[in-house]
Formats: structure tokens, sequence, C-alpha cells
């Protein structure tokens, strides 16, 4: 059953090129909830770790050591199909290829660097969250 929920991360590149406040005003615009938010930054560790289900991809080092390589801002999201609607929203991983008007296509710098994470299913939305955050950090 649907949670209705997702998890998101505005990722290193996007916070370093001036794109956080834009990119929360788009995901508020599209009628997202925000349930949980913080400015943080993953350790190596941490990134090695979130990413885990990554680690035989010939990308895994190069994407651990970008996403810790600056503050990130994390957060969980609610609105119907949730998991569906931002992956919509923030189009395909290649911002090449993601559609006009995403927060990719008008963000993201390369597949690599691009801009923001979102859940895959409502099991990694919940998994995914709880990694960032305490039970009194949701509301
Ligand atoms: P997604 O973020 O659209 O779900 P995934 O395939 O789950 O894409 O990959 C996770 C993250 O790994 C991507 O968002 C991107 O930052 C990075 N990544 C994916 N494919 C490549 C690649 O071919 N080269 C470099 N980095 C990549
Ligand atoms: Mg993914």
């Amino acid at each position: 059953m649907a949670t209705n929920r997702t998890f998101t991360m505005i990722k290193p590149d996007a916070v370093e090129n001036g794109h956080m406040g834009k990119i929360i005003d788009m995901i508020i615009q599209a009628g997202f909830d925000i349930k949980a938010m913080k400015y943080t930054r993953l350790s190596e560790d941490k990134a090695k770790e979130f990413y885990a289900v990554h680690a035989e991809r010939p990308f895994y080092g190069e994407l651990v050591e970008y996403m810790s390589s600056g503050p990130i801002v994390a957060a969980i999201l609610e609105k119907e199909n949730a998991v569906e609607d931002f992956r919509k929203l923030i189009g395909a991983t290649d911002p090449a290829e993601a559609a006009e008007g995403t927060i990719r296509a008008k963000y993201a710098e390369n597949k690599g660097r691009n801009a923001v994470h979102g859940s895959d299913s409502d099991e990694n939305a919940e998994i995914e969250g709880k990694f960032h955050f305490a039970a009194n950090e949701i509301f």
C-alpha cells in the first residue's frame, strides 16, 4: 500500500550552485508537504551506507565522494502518490534526458552531479527517511 511519503536530498552540487531555495519552492509548489527537513552533510561512511545498493557499479566511488563533498538538504515529503509524482518532478537521472521543466533539467550539472535524490519505492522511502531522521524530527 502507498505510504504517500517519499524521501529527497538536495545534493551537494545544487546547494553549492545556489539552487537550494528554488528547488524547495518547486517541491512546495508541486503540492508536497514537508514532514521533516535538515541541512546536513553525509560523512564518507554514511554516503557509502546510503548508496550500498550501488556498491558494485563503476561509479560508486565517485558517487560516495561527491555525496560527502559538501552540505545537503535531506527531507521527507508527503503527497498522494508521493514516490511516483516526485520522480516525475525531478526527471530522469541524466539531465540531458530529463523532461523540460523538471528539477534535474533545470538545475543538474550532469548524470552524476544531478541536483536531487528521490526514493524509487515506498519501501525505500521509509528506509531512507529513517536513515536521516529520528521519530521526533518527523512532523
Ligand atoms: P536515480 O538517482 O535517478 O534513482 P540511480 O540509478 O539510482 O539514479 O543512481 C543513483 C545516483 O548515482 C544518481 O542519482 C547519480 O548521482 C549517480 N549515478 C547514476 N548513474 C551514474 C553514472 O553513470 N555515472 C555517474 N554517476 C551516476
Ligand atoms: Mg535510485
